[in-house]
Parts: structure tokens; sequence; C-alpha cells
């Protein structure tokens, strides 16, 4: 059984995972309009149903520990960018929130004695450093590629290839 507090933590974080989805889902759709960003645009849309997924993997979680997981609203995520650089430094910076959310609900578990919660927690930590992989890597060679349209062109074709295995695995 679940505790008040380990219940509504583990809500949040659904309402973040549903947050982290959307975010992604506009991130896709403000690429797929921009001219020649194909592969940015499949991964976003790839990393918008992996979201989904993350937050249904809690959803079950929860309600199966005898809680009851909460449908979250949705509000409406940034949804136009500056550049291509500018959307994956909002990914990163979005990764990187999700990080913390979860380090803090391990906490969360380990003050409440919830060790099953934990247990189930560890898959979200090394998801997250996966991702925050994935986020840092793409930053830098967005960094490295600057103005350059023949590396940009090379980073949209290649983008699939810096997921990795775990990215794939997750889904
Ligand atoms: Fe849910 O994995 Fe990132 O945010």
């Amino acid at each position: 059984m679940l505790s008040k507090p380990i219940q509504d933590a583990l809500n949040k974080q659904v309402q973040m995972e549903a947050e982290s989805s959307q975010a992604y889902l506009a991130m896709a759709s403000w690429s797929e309009i921009q001219p020649g960003l194909q592969g940015v645009t499949d991964f976003f849309y790839q990393q918008s149903d992996e979201e989904r997924s993350h937050m249904l993997k809690l959803i079950r979680f929860i309600n199966e520990r005898g809680g009851f997981a909460l449908t979250p609203a949705l509000e409406q995520p940034i949804v136009t960018f500056k550049s291509i650089k500018n959307v994956f430094d909002e990914f990163l910076k979005h990764e990187l929130k999700v990080s913390s959310s979860i380090n803090e609900l391990v906490h969360l578990s380990l003050t409440e004695k919830d060790y099953a919660t934990h247990n189930f927690l560890q898959w979200y930590v090394n998801e997250q450093m996966e991702e925050e992989r994935v986020a840092r890597t793409l930053t830098d060679k967005l960094q490295l590629v600057g103005d350059d349209k023949g590396g940009l062109y090379l980073f949209d074709r290649d983008i699939m290839n810096f997921r990795g295995a775990e990215g794939k695995k997750s889904q």
C-alpha cells in the first residue's frame, strides 16, 4: 500500500511525464514544418511517445499498489522556437528538471521506507542518465555545427544513431 506522500509524489511525476510528452510533441511539430529536419522530427515524435510510456508505467504501478493514479490536466508547452539549437537547449533543460524530480522521489521513498517504490524507481534513474547523455551529446554537437548548413544536414541525417540502445529499449 502506498503512503499518501508517496502516492502524491508519484502522481506529480505522472504529470511531469505527461508534460514531457507534450513538450516533445511540440518540438516534433515545430521541426516538421522547418525545411529539411525530418530526422529531428522523427526523433521528437519518438521521444514524445517514450514519455507517454513512462507516464503509463507510473500509472500502472500506482494502481497496482493500491493507490489511485490521477490523469493529469494538459497545459500548452512551448510551441515555437528561435532555432534548432534552442529546441535542444530546451530538451536538455527539461531532462535535467525531470532527473531532479526523480531524485527527490527516490529520496522520499527512502525516508518513507517504501522499498518497493524505491526499487521501481531505479528504472527511471537509469533512464534519466541515458536521456541526459543523449541530450548533452546532441546539444554539444549542435554547438560544434554552429551555422554550418552541411553540418546541420549531417546532424539531422544521423540523429537517430545517438539515441543508443537504451533509448530504443525503453519504448
Ligand atoms: Fe521520462 O524520461 Fe526523460 O523525461
